[in-house]
């Protein structure tokens, strides 16, 4: 018998009556503490995190001792359930440091899951129980290392261009930083973190305030700690840039009212029957908060919780396999033991002392808990639950990749036996009687497998069926002209193959590329998204029970994977088969149903501009057009990036180049920023005065700090009152093309090379210059370097690695530049690194129509690499000039809301732009073609339609873009931007 395991901060999933109501104390932290660890280095190999028992300084490479599954009892547990039932108020306390989270609504993540139905209004109440927030937020547990890094004393500095509370321009902020609680100065940037609101992901409901002063989903909203407010009603003259509506600042708490239902208001159906009354299609949503500025350090630490809409759809799968429509979600139920589960798989800043199930390690809780990475948690625990079935039952999991980091994306399967993961995040087979295990290879290219003396071994994933994508049910076209529900069989991806190329380099080929993403019987989910599938449980044969993992596999889209290997869950099959028998007829199952109204497909007729004054808003003759938009994200990832580094030769004999400076902080004791500055002992003219040297000892490297983080979209960081934003026509649809500019340059990216860690391992061992060029920190231990590994922190990702002396560092970067014919570096000038990052695109309010997921192949060519074309509200923007082209109807209401990028580090940076649905055709802003893209067309066509840009574009948009902070600043790149860089030839 297994013994029982910690349930973590969760009873065992119930249908409870009520919100955990306790209040919890609040108690301050310093939040100064451990800012200094993150050190931006270049370049991040193969992305490895201690798993949770190492957490500890020293990774431990023996795997996670395996559990003994035979008689195991059940131990999955779930947040408590909460349901409206009439005018009900749910009240959420949000509260710090408490159970081991740094935020969270009432001390455990997730918080306690919402279900009702699509006709129903949530009432909720969201209490901010946060001490004040003035000069103590601008780091969270999630730093952006560019926000600010440690000065002379450990101080926090910023920069503040154009400020003049600081000085000349620049000024330094030490321990002491100034009221920021809302949309202010520093708008863009990890600030406020005790500022907060509530965001419904995924839910269709107005924008904005509710007309009796009741909140909707309102990401301007603003729930200020109560002594602030108290200071900004006192000082007028702290109001910013953006607080100017009083309305979007509250004290303490603010009523939400969620009101659903009535999605098509007003609108006409295929029939052309006004729709009235509709209610919102049920689906798996979730919540969290969105406060512009704090989203990654509250989401990050487990402020999220799912938000299920129920109905026709539910209602019918509990009649069809449960036998009766008001089965409970959480009771076995009729012929196959029928039940729900909630997973919330999320990589959270949690104290490595914390007890939410599974071991806890760490010496010094204060000294860790603001540094230790995100660790991936389900269900708010670190050990995977047990779930128990019997041969042949069945039931729907409810998928939530909650993860808001750059390492967040998953591969999830469900694989036949018992696996475990190594500190060195290794997924590895349980073999024997448990007592050794073996590694699991993967790699993309390839099946799973399992390889020993005897050979290797295919890795068995179980058949999963497909219900919903981002809480949208699943409609396909059948026959053509006629949309239905229907579950998918996701064994029929890629025809049921594998992928099984020679090498790793095939995944690049234009033909083969879309099956190295499309492989049967797993879930390829980015931050945020959501999945509804039903798992049967196989039937036994002569086995007395078997055993199956639950497992999300690092993944990537177009680039280096960065994501932790994470048991979910384990299933033990065992005892009778269930009466109804092994084979449930699951693509039927929703064939009764009509599709929702809401839930039809965009067609080409809805993006056509028909209407008379419309067509003369635009200014349009007798042609034929479509609404359409381009929309460019652009920019790198991981915080720190762009890396320039610096020849000292360059900047001696180049004192000219007056748009490049170095700005090294001045000393504590003096306000005054002085001009020029010097680096290596050479004195440069300096203009661009917001590029700041980073101070990591003698290494000639320039950091771009938070508020000039090349992240942004259409040129622009966030800036709520742009007028320069899209603006869509109430009651119509659009065609959007959304870019990923963000691309590799100047850069060998052994991680995006595609080959596999000994295959990197064997490159460098030839170019050994490489590695200590590229990165700060190494795997192996360097000749002379500190021995114990450390951990670093780039844009809330995190590893253990040894860290290069300056002096190490800066001599492989001499040797390095020197290198004759090198394509990548130019001796004597500068050394750009660039990485490349596969946005997650994210829009509220609407879900979207996805027909195209372009990722770039070999020679540069876009493939779709979409299955099939799928209604959701996330979807990750492929890297490297990757392509999305999606259609979108926009009907109920008109009000703002946003897109951003659901890496949360990137959206709180001003990667989020400011959108608008609008009632008068004339204030429309969409760009008429003559053709829409669809799903058949060859890419170039859509290249044709829809001007892809060239990797010079790219990199020049990604080096511009205009700041929305108060400064308006315009950042060119012009120094660095003169010759777009060749790309490597290998
Ligand atoms: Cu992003």
């Amino acid at each position: 018998m297994a013994e029982a395991r910690q349930s973590g901060p969760h009873a065992p999933a119930d249908e409870a009556t009520d919100a955990p109501g306790s209040h919890v104390g609040v108690s301050r932290r310093t939040f100064l503490k451990g800012v200094g660890v993150g050190v931006v280095a270049a370049g991040l190999s193969t992305y490895r995190l201690p798993t949770a028992a190492g957490a500890a300084a020293s990774p431990d490479p023996s795997p996670t001792p395996p559990v003994d599954l035979t008689d195991a009892v059940e131990t999955w547990s779930e947040p408590t359930v909460w349901r409206p039932d009439g005018d009900r108020q749910l009240v959420h306390r949000v509260v710090e440091d408490t159970n081991g989270f740094r935020f969270s609504y009432d001390g455990v993540s997730p918080g306690t899951t919402i279900r009702m139905r699509g006709d129903e209004t949530l009432r909720l109440r969201i209490e901010n129980t946060l001490g004040p927030d003035l000069g103590m937020s601008a780091p969270g547990p999630g730093i952006d290392p560019a926000a600010g890094y440690p000065g002379p004393e450990g101080a926090i500095y910023m920069t503040l261009k154009g400020d003049d509370r600081y000085g000349e321009g620049i000024g330094r902020i030490p321990t002491q930083l100034e009221p920021d609680w809302a949309l202010g100065e520093h708008m863009n940037g990890a600030h406020s973190a005790h500022v907060t609101n509530l965001h419904s992901h995924g839910l269709h409901v107005r924008s904005g305030q509710n007309d009796d002063g009741t909140y909707s989903d309102d990401i301007y909203l603003r729930i200020v700690p109560e002594e602030d407010a108290q200071r900004i009603a006192e000082n007028p003259e702290l109001h910013h840039a953006f607080q100017e509506d009083e309305e979007q600042i509250v004290a303490s708490a603010a009523d939400f009212e969620f009101r659903l239902g009535d999605v098509m208001e007003g609108m006409t159906g295929p029939d052309g029957a006004v729709l009235r009354g509709m209610p919102h299609p049920p689906g798996t949503h979730w919540y969290h908060p969105h406060s512009h500025g704090s989203t990654q350090n509250q989401v990050a630490s487990g402020m999220a919780g799912f938000l299920i809409v129920e109905g026709d759809v539910d209602d019918l799968v509990r009649e069809r396999i449960a036998g009766d429509v008001a089965a409970p979600w959480d009771r076995k139920t009729g012929d196959w033991d029928f039940r729900e589960r909630a997973m919330l798989v999320q990589r959270v800043f949690v104290a490595p002392t914390a007890n939410i199930g599974g071991p806890s390690a760490g010496p010094d809780p204060d000294a860790l808990m603001r540094s230790t990475p995100p660790e991936p948690l389900v269900n708010g625990t670190r050990e995977p639950g047990i779930v128990v079935m019997r041969p042949g039952a069945i039931e729907r999991w409810r998928i939530l990749n909650g993860s808001v980091d750059g390492a967040g994306f998953m591969r999830l399967a469900v694989l036949r036996g018992e696996f475990t993961v190594d500190a060195e995040d290794t997924l590895r087979m349980v073999t024997g009687d448990g007592s050794s295990s073996r590694p699991v290879t993967v790699v993309d290219h390839a099946p799973l497998s399992v390889t020993s003396d005897g050979g290797v071994e295919p890795v068995e994933k179980v058949q999963l069926w497909q219900l919903a994508w981002d809480g949208v049910t699943r409609v396909v076209e059948d026959p053509p002209g006629s949309w239905v529900y229907r579950v998918r069989d996701l064994s029929t991806l890629n025809d049921g193959h594998e992928p099984d190329f020679d090498s790793p380099q095939a995944c690049l080929r234009g033909d083969r590329m879309a099956l190295c993403y499309q492989r049967p019987n797993e879930l390829l989910m980015a931050n945020a998204n959501r999945a509804d599938v039903l798992f049967q449980a196989p039937l036994l044969g002569d086995e007395d029970h078997a055993s199956y993992t639950v497992v999300a596999l690092p993944t990537r889209l177009n680039g280096s994977p960065e994501t932790t290997t994470k048991i979910v869950a384990y299933v033990v099959v065992r005892g009778d088969e269930v009466p109804g028998g092994a084979d449930f007829p699951f693509e039927g199952l929703l064939d009764d149903l009509e599709v929702h109204p809401y839930e039809l497909p965009v067609s080409d007729r809805e993006l056509a501009i028909s209407d008379a004054p419309e067509r003369t808003a635009r200014g349009l003759g007798d042609e034929d057009a479509y609404r359409t938009r381009i929309v460019r994200y652009a920019g790198w990832g991981g915080a720190g990036f762009p890396i320039i580094e610096v020849n000292p030769e360059y900047v001696a004999a180049n004192p000219d180049r007056a748009k490049l400076t170095f700005y090294a902080p001045p000393p504590p004791e003096s306000t005054a920023y002085s001009l020029p500055v010097t680096t290596d002992g050479q004195t440069v003219q300096a203009a661009v005065t917001d590029i700041r040297r980073y101070p990591d000892g003698d290494l000639p490297t320039i950091l771009l700090p938070a508020n000039t983080r090349t992240i942004s979209i259409d040129g622009q960081k966030f800036f709520p009152t742009s007028e320069q934003v899209p603006n869509m026509l109430l009651g119509t649809a659009e065609e959007w093309v959304v870019y990923n500019q963000s691309i590799d340059l100047y850069s060998v990216d052994l991680p995006d090379s595609g080959w596999t860690a000994e295959q990197q391992q064997e490159y460098i061992r030839h170019n050994p210059e490489l590695l200590y060029y590229r990165f700060r920190y190494v795997d192996d231990p360097p000749e002379g370097a500190p021995t114990s590994p450390q951990p670093w922190m780039m844009g809330g990702n995190a590893r253990y690695a040894y860290p290069l002396t300056p002096a190490q560092a800066r001599e492989v970067n001499q040797q390095r530049r020197a290198v004759p014919g090198d394509p990548w570096t130019k001796p004597g000038e500068l050394t750009i690194t660039t990485r490349s990052v596969d946005h997650p695109f994210h829009i509220h309010q609407n879900p979207f129509w996805i027909i195209r997921v372009e990722v770039p192949d070999e020679n540069g060519d876009l493939v779709n690499i979409l299955p099939e074309p799928r209604w959701a509200d996330v979807v990750a923007l492929p890297r490297n000039g990757g392509r999305v082209v999606f259609r979108s109807r926009f009907v109920d209401f008109v009000g703002e809301f946003v897109n951003h990028c659901h890496i949360l580090l990137h959206e709180d940076n001003g990667m989020m732009q400011r959108v608008a649905v609008v009632s008068d055709p004339a204030d429309t802003n969409y760009e008429p073609r003559f053709g829409v893209a669809g799903v058949a067309a060859p890419g170039a066509d859509v290249d044709g339609l829809y001007g892809r840009p060239t990797p010079a574009e790219s990199w020049t948009q990604s080096l511009f873009f205009v700041d929305g902070n108060a400064t308006g600043y315009v950042h060119p790149g012009e120094a660095f931007m003169a010759v777009p860089p060749v790309p490597p030839t290998t």
